[in-house]
C-alpha cells in the first residue's frame, strides 16, 4: 500500500507536506512515491506503532514472556515473573540509556584509539591540530603541562582518558570539570560513574531477569551509566575530535539538497565519526583525483555531508550539509548523488534499497557496521586515502554512467556554524578577556532570560523538522538564548535561524544582545556528542558566579522534540542527572500514573538532580521550559531584574548604562 497522495487526492491520503516542512525531503518524497520506491516516511505511516510497546509496558528479558502488561491499567497485571510495571518501564529504559551510551563511549574509544596512533606516529594522515586544545584538555583534568613537550602531554592525556573507559573503581577523569555542588550530589547518591565499560556492563546485569528489581535503584544506575557518556565517550570524542581536526570556529556554510550540483560528481558522507569525513577531503582536493572527474566530463567533485558526521565537517570546515537523519534517503532520489560513504549510527537500512533504485553506490567503510546489499570498502585509518580515494573513483565512474534522471531541489540555506564553547568564550568577553561573563551579566540584567539546549533527531512519527522549528521560535521570541546540535541544528539552519538577520525573531533583550555581538540567536554546536559542549559550557556559567552553585540552578533546560534513538535517550538522562530539565517530545518511554513516571518527572529533582518533562506540542514544550527557567531565575532572586526588562522600558535603558 502507498501512502502519498497527489494534493488534489487529500481525503484519500496524506500528501507530502503532511510528512514534513523541509520543501526538498517533500519534492523528493513525491519522487520516490511516483517511482514506487519505498521510504521511511511510508513505511512509518503503514507500520502503526504498538501501543504497549510505546508505553514500556512489555517486556522480554527472558522466556518465560514476553510479558505484556495492560496500558491502560498497568497494576491491573505483572509479568511472569512477578515484575511490576515499574520494574518493567526502569528496566527498559536503562537498556536503551545503556545503548545510547554504548554507541558514543564506543566513539569516543575509537577516536581515543586513532589520537594514540597519531601520537606514537603509527597514523600519519591526521596529525594534533589543536596544541592549545590539548594543553587545555590536559590541564582541565590536573595533567602537569608547564615545560613539557605536546607529544609528552599527549600521552599522558591518553593514559588518563582511557580510564574513561576501562577503570572500574574511582571517578572518570572529566568528573573534575564538573561544579562541585553538583559532584556532591553525585557523589551521595552514588552515581558518579567508574568507566563506560563498567557502567554499561552493570546497566545491563541489574536489567536481566531477576536482578535489580526496584526501579529507583535501576534509575540511579542508568542515571550513572548516563553520566558516563555525557561526562565521559561523548566528551572524549569531542575533545579529542577537536584536537585532532580542529576547534570550531563560527563558518559561514550552506545546508539544504541544493548544495548537491547537477554537473559535479557528488558525494555524500553521512554517520557520525569524522575521520571518513577528513580523509574524504583529501581526496575530493588531490589533484589527480579532480582531473579524473573532469576527464569523466565533470567540472569537479562536490562532497557533502549528512546527519552528525556532516554536522562535524559542517562546523569544522564549513563543508555543506544536505540534509538531517529523514533526509538521508530522500536525497538519493535526487539521482545526483554519485557515491554515499557511511560509517556508524542513524544510517538507515532502507538506504541500500533506495541506493540501487537510483543507481547509486553505497559503500559502508566500518566493521562495526555494514548492511545487507551495500558494497563494504574498509576505512583503516593507517591508511585511510585507500578507502576514500576508491570511493571517489567509484563515483566519477557512475557519474560518467549517470542513467538516472537528475532532479535537484534548489534549495539552499546559508547560515553560521562552529560555535564551540571557547569561541562563545572569545566572542563574549572578546581575545584578551575571553570569558563567560557577559553571558551571565546578561542573564542575570534578565536581556537573556535563560538558556535552552535543543537538539536530537528527527522522527516520522512527526512532522519532520516542524516541533524543532517551532519550539525554537518560540524559546528565542521570548528571550532565551538557544543552543542546537545535531539534527535539529539542522532543521533550524534548513528554516533560516542560524544567521544574525534572525534577530529580529527574537524578544528584544535577545535581539539586543544579538545585534551587539552579532550572533544569531540561535547557537549551531555540532553533532550529536557535541552536547558534551553544552555541558561544558554550563558548567562555565556556573564557575563564572553568581547564577548559583550547580548546574540545577541555572535557568536552563534541554529539549528533544522529534527524539527517536537510544543515544537520545542516554543524552536526555545525562542531562536530567547533571541537573538540567529535559522535555521530549513524539512519545515517552514510560507510562503517566506510575510510579517510575513520576520518579523521572519529579522524584530525581528532590534528589538534587534535574527532571523530565514531556509535551507533544511546540508550543506546550516552550511554556514547559520558560516556566522552569523562570522558576531557576525566581530561586536565584533575578525575576525582578527580569520584569523590569519586560515591562519598564526606562529602567532597562538604566539597567543597560550599568
Ligand atoms: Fe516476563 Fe519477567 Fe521474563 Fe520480563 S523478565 S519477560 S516480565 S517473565
Ligand atoms: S544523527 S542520534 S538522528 S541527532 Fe547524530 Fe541525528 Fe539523532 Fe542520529
Amino acid at each position: 500500500m502507498r501512502v502519498v497522495k497527489e494534493q488534489s487526492d487529500q481525503e484519500k491520503g496524506f500528501t507530502a507536506q503532511d510528512f514534513t516542512i523541509c520543501e526538498a525531503t517533500a519534492q523528493m518524497l513525491k519522487r520516490t512515491h511516483k517511482d514506487g520506491v519505498s521510504t521511511v516516511f511510508e513505511r512509518a505511516a503503514e507500520m502503526k506503532p504498538c501501543p504497549i510497546g510505546s508505553a514500556s509496558a512489555c517486556c522480554k528479558n527472558c522466556s518465560m514472556g514476553p510479558c505484556r502488561l495492560n496500558a491502560k491499567d498497568p497494576y491491573s497485571k505483572r509479568g511472569v515473573c512477578g515484575a511490576t510495571i515499574d520494574t518493567i518501564q526502569a528496566r527498559n529504559f536503562a537498556r536503551m540509556v545503556a545503548g545510547g551510551a554504548s554507541a558514543h563511549a564506543d566513539h569516543g574509544l575509537e577516536m581515543l584509539d586513532i589520537f594514540r596512533d597519531v601520537v606514537n606516529g603509527k597514523i600519519k594522515d591526521y596529525q594534533i591540530k589543536d596544541p592549545i586544545k590539548l594543553i587545555e584538555v590536559a590541564k582541565s583534568i590536573d595533567i602537569e603541562t608547564e615545560g613539557r613537550s605536546i607529544e609528552e602531554i599527549a600521552k599522558d592525556l591518553y593514559e588518563e582518558l582511557k580510564k574513561t573507559f576501562t577503570q572500574i573503581e574511582g571517578e572518570i577523569p572529566f568528573v573534575k570539570r564538573v561544579p562541585e555542588a553538583t559532584r556532591e550530589i553525585w557523589r551521595k547518591l552514588g552515581i558518579v560513574p567508574r568507566g563506560a565499560m563498567r557502567e554499561i556492563m552493570e546497566t545491563m546485569h541489574r536489567t536481566h531477569i531477576g536482578v535489580d528489581q526496584h526501579y529507583e535503584n535501576i534509575a540511579l544506575q542508568f542515571s550513572r551509566c548516563a553520566l558516563a557518556d555525557g561526562w565521559g565517550g561523548s566528551m572524549v570524542a569531542t575533545e579529542i575530535s577537536d584536537i585532532l581536526y580542529g576547534t570550531p570556529s563560527p563558518v559561514l556554510a550552506n545546508v539544504n539538497m541544493g548544495v548537491l550540483k547537477e554537473d559535479y560528481v557528488n558525494i555524500i558522507i553521512h554517520g557520525h565519526e569524522p575521520n571518513l569525513f577528513e580523509s574524504m577531503l583529501a581526496s575530493v582536493n588531490d589533484s589527480a583525483l579532480i582531473e579524473a572527474a573532469k576527464e569523466a566530463g565533470a567540472k569537479g567533485i562536490n562532497i557533502a555531508g549528512m546527519c552528525c558526521s556532516g554536522a562535524e565537517i559542517l562546523s569544522r570546515h564549513g563543508i555543506s550539509h544536505a540534509g538531517n537523519f529523514l533526509s538521508t534517503e530522500y536525497v538519493l532520489a535526487t539521482g545526483a548523488v554519485d557515491a554515499m560513504g557511511v560509517d556508524v549510527q542513524c544510517i538507515m537500512q532502507g538506504l541500500s534499497t533506495v541506493a540501487k533504485c537510483y543507481n547509486t553506490f553505497l559503500f559502508t567503510t566500518n566493521p562495526r557496521a555494514k548492511i545487507e546489499g551495500a558494497e563494504y570498502i574498509e576505512l583503516d585509518e593507517h591508511n585511510p586515502r585507500k578507502c576514500t580515494d576508491e570511493i571517489v573513483m567509484r563515483a566519477i565512474a557512475r557519474f560518467k554512467n549517470r542513467n538516472v534522471k537528475v532532479e535537484i531541489p534548489q534549495i539552499v540555506n546559508p547560515g553560521i556554524h562552529g560555535f564551540s564553547y571557547e569561541y562563545i568564550k572569545y566572542m563574549l568577553g572578546g581575545t584578551f578577556r575571553a570569558s563567560y561573563k557577559p553571558l551571565n551579566e546578561n542573564i542575570i540584567n534578565g536581556k537573556i532570560r535563560g538558556l535552552a539546549g535543543v537538539v536530537g533527531c528527527t522522527n516520522p512519527r512527526v512532522k519532520h523538522d516542524y516541533i524543532h522549528v517551532e519550539l525554537v521560535k518560540e524559546l528565542i521570541k521570548n528571550d532565551v538564548l538557544v543552543l542546537q546540535t545535531g539534527c535539529s541544528q539542522i532543521a533550524l539552519a534548513k528554516a533560516g535561524l542560524l544567521v544574525p538577520e534572525a534577530a529580529h525573531l527574537a524578544g528584544d533583550g535577545l535581539a539586543e544582545v544579538c545585534e551587539a555581538v552579532g550572533m544569531p540567536p540561535v547557537l549551531g554546536l555540532g553533532s550529536c556528542v557535541d552536547n558534551s559542549r553544552i555541558l561544558i559550557a554550563a558548567s562555565e556559567v556556573v564557575k563564572t558566579g553568581g547564577l548559583g552553585n550547580s548546574l540545577a540552578d541555572l535557568p536552563l533546560a534541554g529539549a528533544a522534540p522529534e527524539w527517536m534513538s537510544e543515544k537520545a535517550i542516554s543524552i536526555g538522562q545525562y542531562f536530567v542527572a547533571s541537573g538540567i530539565y529535559t522535555v521530549f517530545g513524539v512519545t515517552f518511554p514510560a507510562m503517566k500514573g506510575t510510579k517510575f513516571y513520576d520518579l523521572l518527572f519529579g522524584g530525581l529533582e528532590k534528589m538534587g538532580l534535574g527532571y523530565w518533562g514531556f509535551a507533544e506540542d511546540p508550543y506546550e514544550m516552550a511554556k514547559l521550559m520558560i516556566a522552569h527557567i523562570d522558576k531557576k531565575r525566581k530561586a536565584l532572586g533575578i525575576d525582578k531584574a527580569r520584569e523590569r526588562v519586560l515591562f519598564d522600558m526606562a529602567v532597562r535603558r538604566e539597567l543597560e548604562a550599568i
